[in-house]
């Protein structure tokens, strides 16, 4: 198995229960610290005035109405304020155009919900109160949506191998992924404070990469990157949506200094709604090729992204994967992936949780379901004829990646066992005989975990106790539980006797953050390499205390899975009820298997939200339809399944701990299985053509053979 060298590795977690969260004492008795529970004296409130519409050209800024109302301390535009653009992004794919984007609106309006005007009072209510009173005059302009004509802001291209002149079958599917909205506990939220005696200043931002947040804050405001500290303290969920920086958090951070006060602003869950960044918003075509036998001949897919009105910094990033991920863990070297990426008047898209990753698997799973229906092959049989052999390990894939370690074949019999996929399909047919709809739904994935590197400071101090700093914070996961036990388990120590520094710039080393399924593998390997790296210092006789800075620079290690799910469909009224849900997962070595476990059961819940309720609508015009939780449905426990859960613990050999990406599993595999199993509900019905989200309406449409489009007035993105 690859080259990690099973006895090197820290003892298996099995051997011993796994520790609570270190973070949970704190945070179930209400004592934890997220940013609106920093006090700052004498700080101020901001509250944005934003734009009202999708596209519109700006004839006037009115704000003294708004500097009229009482407890307002200022009011401040572009011409106040002065002329900033947004940060430039990560460019993984090359960029075809990059405008630059102003953090306030000047002469033109780009999407509703974009900054216009920054209000400062004494008060936070006082200060909405204010902002409702600026009034921009505008003349407006057509908004473009997404999928539109414009040119691309980035293409993607993976072509390799032949398409097949003829081949036994050919399947098609064409999908969409919806937009959907990060439901963290708490909004966005900024504090920043600026100290005069020195010229520099602190924020207070939850974020998943407060190197970058310093970087970019220091940027703007032309400050060396030594003034800037940024905490980022308890943070109630990121997944993508705190990836990178706001205008809003650079807009903050500008004010403070601009009135030499500390000031605050917190966002509205509807503010979040329109201005804060989507995820998703993808349409897929594809089309499968495959011989009588059942192997696949050639895929070829058309990938279509939306980027909203500014990019932020992980923007092209899910047209990457997917492409990149695409043809999943098959053995299929013939390929034609192309892709493109536009910019539309809306809210900006980004990463969100599996970023791409869930978009490949959509695609891919859903033709294999369609290839076995029209070979009349079981679809279980098909994958098992196409996956990539543990023998073939490591695999260079059709778009050029490697899949590093694994055993697919397992991964599927595994959860054919656990499942009792035989019985199953008997069931199924008896009950379809007595009139039930009732799916069956198999999807496997594959889950990258990124690569490049993660930082780590290990100090250890002469009465025995160490303390890890990471470059990797937490917004949840319980990263100081997981870090404790991986410098516990390298130093031969109780994880009681480590402590773990997180999320702040001025006693965390810079790092890379938490993004991408890529914290235990890349930044718990960076402990693994400080912790051997300090302990071979201490026996070599050097004096304590001592300190070890690191990077450990990972190449990208592929977790992944198979989930089957059973669905049943009301009949009259189209309502699914998601009866089992089977999954069996690979993430190589596990750290702490209770908050493995969470963290795949926490992305199951999202997708499912996906697959069934979650939509963040526009109209034509470009108006959100769908701005708070009255209108946007996301997941209740009450609507979460039994999750049956079998792990596998093959480890990966490209980097210190074997482990592999956990976070984003459940977002991958379980809204392919959804799907799946909803067409495989409705095959009475001969095959239907069903999108996400799966609700009551959709699939009850799709029975009746009504067409899918509720209203030409909406636009179903
Ligand atoms: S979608 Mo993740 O926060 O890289």
């Amino acid at each position: 198995m690859g080259s990690v060298n099973e006895s090197s590795l820290p003892r298996a977690a099995a051997d011993k229960p796994a520790p609570h969260r270190r973070e949970d004492d704190a945070l179930l008795r209400g004592r934890g610290c997220f940013v609106h529970d920093v006090q700052l004296p004498g700080e101020l409130h901001v509250a944005f005035a934003r734009s009202a519409h999708a596209h519109a050209t700006v004839l006037g800024l009115h704000l003294d109405a708004a500097r009229a109302m009482p407890d307002v301390v200022a009011v401040l535009g572009s011409a106040e304020l002065g002329q900033h653009a947004m940060p430039a992004i990560n460019p993984l794919l090359p960029l075809l155009e990059t405008a630059d984007f102003p953090l306030l609106a000047t002469d033109r309006l780009a999407y509703v919900g974009q900054p216009l005007a920054i209000v400062v009072a004494r008060s936070a209510e006082a200060a909405r109160h204010a902002a409702a009173q600026v009034r921009v005059d505008a003349r407006g302009l057509v908004a473009d949506l997404d999928f539109g004509a414009g040119p691309p802001t980035a293409s993607v291209l993976h072509r390799s191998g032949q398409a097949p002149a003829a081949a036994f079958g050919r399947v098609q599917a064409s999908l969409s992924c919806p937009r959907v909205v990060a439901m963290a506990m708490e909004p966005r939220a900024c504090c920043a404070l600026w100290h005069p005696h020195d010229a520099s200043m602190t924020v207070w931002l939850g974020t998943q990469t407060p190197s970058r947040a310093q970087t970019d804050i220091a940027a703007t405001l032309g400050m060396p990157l030594d003034r800037v500290r940024v905490i980022s303290p308890d943070v109630g969920g990121a997944f993508g949506f705190r990836a990178s920086v706001y205008p809003e958090d650079l807009l903050v951070a500008l004010t403070a200094r601009a009135l030499q006060a500390p000031v605050r602003w917190t966002s509205t869950r509807s503010e979040d709604f329109v201005s804060g960044m989507h995820g998703r918003g993808a349409r897929l075509q594809g089309e499968l090729a495959f011989d009588a036998d059942g192997h696949f001949l050639h895929l070829s897919a058309r990938l279509d992204f939306t980027l909203g009105a500014w990019l932020p910094y992980s923007a092209v990033v899910p047209l990457r994967n997917t492409a990149r991920i695409l043809p999943g863990p098959y053995r299929l070297g013939n390929i034609d992936v192309q892709g493109q990426a536009r910019r539309s008047h809306t809210a900006p898209v980004n990463i969100y949780r599996g970023a791409g990753r869930p978009e490949a698997a959509l695609l891919m799973e859903t033709l294999i379901d369609k290839a076995a229906r029209h070979a009349g092959i079981d679809p279980v049989a098909l994958r098992r004829r196409n996956l990539v052999r543990a023998d073939d390990m490591p695999w260079p894939t059709a778009s050029g990646e490697t899949l590093d370690s694994g055993d697919y074949l397992q991964v599927l019999e595994r959860a054919c066992t656990r499942f009792g996929y035989a019985d199953e399909r008997a069931r199924q047919q008896q009950r379809r005989a007595d009139g039930e709809l009732v799916g069956i739904g198999i999807a496997m994935y594959i889950e990258p975990c990124g690569q490049g590197w993660e930082s780590a400071r290990v100090t250890l101090h002469p009465d025995g106790r160490a303390t890890v700093a990471s470059g990797s914070p937490a917004q949840g996961q319980g990263h100081a539980t997981t870090f404790a036990q991986i410098a516990a388990d390298a130093l031969g120590c109780a994880p009681e006797a480590v402590t773990v520094l997180l999320g702040d710039t001025a006693n965390c080393p810079a790092g890379t953050g938490a993004l991408a399924s890529r914290s235990t593998a890349i930044g718990g390997s960076a402990i693994v390499q400080a912790c051997r790296e300090a302990q071979a210092r201490r026996q070599s006789g050097e004096a304590l205390p001592l300190t070890v800075d690191t990077r450990f620079t990972a190449r990208e290690a592929w977790s992944y899975g198979c989930v089957i799910a059973r669905m049943v469909v009301d009949p009259d009224t189209g309502e699914p009820t998601i009866e089992r849900i089977v999954w069996a997962d690979d993430a190589g070595h596990i750290v702490n298997p209770t908050l493995a476990r969470g963290q795949l059961v926490g992305g199951a819940a999202q997708g499912l939200g996906q697959a069934l309720m979650e939509h963040m609508v526009y109209d034509g015009t470009g108006q959100p339809i769908t701005g708070s939780l009255m209108d946007y449905a996301v997941p209740r426990a009450s609507d979460i399944p039994a999750i049956e859960i079998e792990s596998m613990h093959i480890p990966s050999p490209h980097n210190l701990l074997g482990a592999k990406g956990v976070g984003e599993a459940g977002c991958i595999g379980v809204p392919a299985a959804l799907m799946n199993a909803a067409r495989d509900a409705l095959q009475p019905f001969g095959e239907p053509e069903l999108q996400f989200p799966l609700t009551a309406e959709r699939l009850w449409r799709a029975m009746t053979s009504t067409h899918e489009t509720p209203s030409h007035e909406i636009q179903e993105i």
